[in-house]
């Protein structure tokens, strides 16, 4: 232990003074060297430097990619493809507490269906809230397919918020999707089920029990949270209904959803009738549906809705009666529908078509207002002529699938699962210009922004189902294939696959970096789960432990580097409450709480307060500890959790001491001396440049004083202990000096050798 510090000193001095090592000479290898050891071509070494960020730069956009089976988001930097994060919605994700914490179990168990924990969830369609349906990089919402969920996560600090339930659906696919200003964002059920919960009916009544539906849920802003009592929903015929779009620009108001299984087949391979997927697709056609959205808010406000499950939900007879609902044919067994850039057109893929259909906006409204219809459907709902409707069909290739939009006008870009390619084509005239091979069976696609009304071009990204011979084999379960394609030229180029170790992806969504303006830090005790001051949340010295009958409910604190309590004493049987809050002011100094076996831990950003809670059911001894590694002492950053068995009395009240002499004390005086006039060194050099032009410099200088500024008083306080010869308190009072002064030599020499690094000039003093 002594040793380690006298080495950490010495490390500092040499740092301080700046003995620099010199560089071993070694022979370097030219580039032709390197492309010809690697094997590597010039169209490779053009993919590289297109995508390579170098130490220090950053991403130009950022995704957010559905994590699939897991429950969560990924997060990931383009051109780079470097995963930045994986944001923790359905799932528990220990690194960041969730699920292992009180704040966070609160958010995961609004997800509860009937009571039920649920810990995963079946993600597929993230979406960015929209201001004019341009990307503002607030929020982000994310569906569960699997159980009908919905999210919502925030972006200043990348947590999740909310879940809600949808109330009526037993699965749900097409969502999430917003409206232009994020005043809803809807999701369309899946697999049509009765909507009244917990009622039976057999798949004999399948036609007339069994519904789908849109869900339209109210998005509060200011709040940044759903208000699930001003949301609504459409029943609709049991389509299973699909992905859907929002319209923006003249189709603003409307939201259009696809659907697979119009036929209504009802499978049964088990007694020997065809399955599934013979009779889902035996019709050419399934449905476009068309919902006039704003007017359907209007009718649930005006009382027009039934209330099945305390939700509301404008039935079927009143959005036929209304004229808000009408359905177009599409070809066949569709699956995606994206409306375009400027609103005009919806473009719809037949995952069994070879084409993709562009219908118009402007027809499907003049086809309305004329009431032309070609039919009604089962339910009476008016169907408009699919030729009424169509602008145009475009042959592309086996297996359209999903299409997303170019800056450049007119350019879409469908992705072709059986080709297994990436289709660009021109929608206004009708024809293909470009195809490129992917690695393999490609699901979704997504350009940047490529779903707004604001599309940035650049790149686009192959979600690809199948990753087969990429990688290093791993077992049977492969990695996740994202290609990263450069659209910036009238050819496409293939740039990069990345594996993804979390599955599946569905669909991403891709926004500018610069949009995004997450915070670093919370104001002193915030629950992050609710944005408000948090109950157990207290400031330095204010720490306290209480108990009332068998619940002990300690409110401590965390800073570089210790624990406040760093002792912690219960009966066996107590319930046990633990407040934590990082007093660090300082970027990335998250400190971690653990307590041995009790099953908790909490990620505690600074500035947050974090709950932990369970029964010391055990008598026992069991270590606390920081999970992060948070500075050079952050391995004693511990504590005991006593748990004393019934009627236990205390034999031995002194604690075991260690044995410091005079001279251990005046060496750790030494020692604070020597530091401090590293830290005036460093401090001269600081304020010597034009350190105040570089904000983050600025920011490592305060966080640097705040450490320094926790010494106040310690000085007076060996001091005192020394003139009554107690050298083992009047030591590491001395000695805790030194580790505030450490934490503030590390920051500033942080500091110095960023502004070395980073061109500062010399200012007139
Ligand atoms: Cu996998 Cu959008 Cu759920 Cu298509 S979805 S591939
Ligand atoms: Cu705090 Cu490690």
């Amino acid at each position: 232990m002594k040793a380690r510090i006298k080495q950490s000193v010495t490390l500092l001095l040499a740092a301080g003074i700046g003995f620099a090592a010199a560089g071993a000479a070694y022979s370097a290898e030219s580039l032709q060297d390197v492309m010809k050891r690697r094997n590597i071509s010039q169209q490779d070494l053009l993919a590289a430097a297109k995508t390579y960020v170098p130490t220090g730069k950053r991403d130009e956009f950022v995704v957010f990619s559905s994590g699939g089976q897991s429950g969560q988001v990924i997060v990931y930097g383009i051109p780079s493809m470097r995963i930045l994060k994986y944001l923790a919605v359905f799932t528990p994700e220990p690194w960041q507490g969730y699920g292992f914490d009180e704040n966070s179990k609160a958010v995961l168990r609004q997800g509860n269906i009937d009571g039920k924990e649920i810990n995963w969830g079946d993600t597929h369609h993230p979406a960015i809230s929209e201001t004019d349906g341009k990307y503002d990089g607030q929020y982000l919402f994310i569906n569960d397919k699997a159980n009908p969920r919905l999210a919502v996560i925030d972006l200043r600090d990348f947590e999740t918020k909310q879940i809600v339930v949808n109330p009526i659906f037993k699965s749900e696919h097409g969502g999430a999707f917003v409206t232009p200003n994020t005043d809803y964002i809807f999701e369309a059920a899946q697999y049509a089920a009765p909507l009244e919960n917990k009622k039976f009916y057999p798949l004999e009544e399948f036609n007339e029990k069994y519904r789908g539906g849109m869900t339209y849920w109210k998005f509060d802003r200011k709040e940044g949270r759903i208000d699930a009592k001003k949301s609504f929903s459409v029943e609709l015929p049991p389509y299973s209904q699909d992905l859907s779009d929002a319209g923006k620009g003249p189709s603003d108001g409307w939201s259009f959803t696809n659907s697979f299984c119009s036929e209504r087949y009802v499978g049964g391979i088990e007694k020997g009738r065809p399955p599934y997927e013979a009779g889902c697709s035996a019709k050419d056609t399934d449905y476009l549906h068309v919902i006039n959205w704003k007017k359907a808010a209007e009718l649930v406000a005006a009382g027009k809705a039934k209330k099945i499950n305390g939700h509301d939900v404008l039935m079927m007879e009143t959005a036929i009666k209304e004229g808000i609902l009408f359905l177009v044919p599409e070809p066949k067994s569709p699956h995606g529908v994206d409306v375009t850039p400027d609103g005009k057109f919806m473009i719809v893929a037949g995952k069994l078509d070879t084409h993709v259909s562009v219908y118009s906006f402007e027809k499907i409204q003049a086809a309305i207002k004329a009431g032309k219809f070609e039919s009604h459907d089962p339910y009476g709902i008016p169907v408009i002529g699919m030729k009424d409707a169509l602008d145009k069909q475009v042959q592309l290739g086996l297996g359209p699938l999903h299409t997303q939009y170019d800056s450049k006008p007119c350019l879409a870009y469908t992705s072709l699962y059986v080709d297994s390619q990436v289709a660009k084509w021109n929608y206004c005239e009708g024809k293909v210009v470009d195809k490129l091979s992917v690695h393999y069976n490609i699901g979704h696609l997504m350009s940047m922004e490529g779903d707004s009304v604001d599309p940035k071009g650049r790149y686009l990204v192959a979600l690809n189902k199948l990753a087969i011979d990429r990688f290093v084999p791993v077992g049977p379960l492969h990695p996740q294939n994202h290609q990263l394609i450069d659209i910036s030229n009238d050819k496409m180029q293939l740039l990069y696959d990345m594996p993804l170790p979390l599955g599946e992806p569905h669909y991403a969504v891709a926004i500018e970096a610069t949009k995004l303006k997450p915070g670093v830090r919370y104001k002193v005790g915030t629950d992050s789960r609710t944005d408000k001051p948090h109950p157990g949340a207290v400031r330095a010295g204010e720490e306290v432990t209480t108990k009332k009958g068998n619940k002990v409910e300690v409110k401590g604190t965390l800073i570089r580097s210790h624990i406040t309590p760093e002792t912690i004493e219960v009966d066996v049987g107590d319930e046990v409450t633990i407040h934590l809050t990082n007093l660090e002011r300082a970027q990335d100094e998250t400190h971690g709480f653990t307590v041995s076996t009790y099953n908790v831990h909490a990620s505690i950003e600074p500035g947050k307060t974090v709950t932990v809670k369970f029964k010391a059911d055990k008598e026992g001894v069991y270590p606390y500890y920081c999970t992060e590694f948070c500075s050079a002492l952050h391995l004693e950053m511990q504590g005991y959790l006593l748990v004393k068995p019934k009627g236990w009395k205390p034999t031995k009240t002194t604690l075991a001491a260690g044995s410091y002499t005079e001279a251990d004390y005046k060496a750790t005086v030494k020692k604070v001396a020597d530091t401090q006039a590293i830290i005036d060194s460093v401090v001269a050099y600081i304020t010597s440049v034009n350190y105040k032009d570089f904000p983050d410099v600025v920011a490592m200088v305060e966080d640097a004083f705040d450490q320094l500024g926790k010494t106040k008083g310690l000085k007076e306080k060996h001091e005192g202990f020394a003139a009554k010869k107690d050298w083992e308190n009047a030591n590491l009072w001395a000695e805790q000096i030194w580790q505030y002064q450490v934490k503030t030599a590390d920051l500033g020499l942080r500091a110095k050798t960023y502004l070395e690094q980073n061109g500062a000039k010399k200012v007139a003093k």
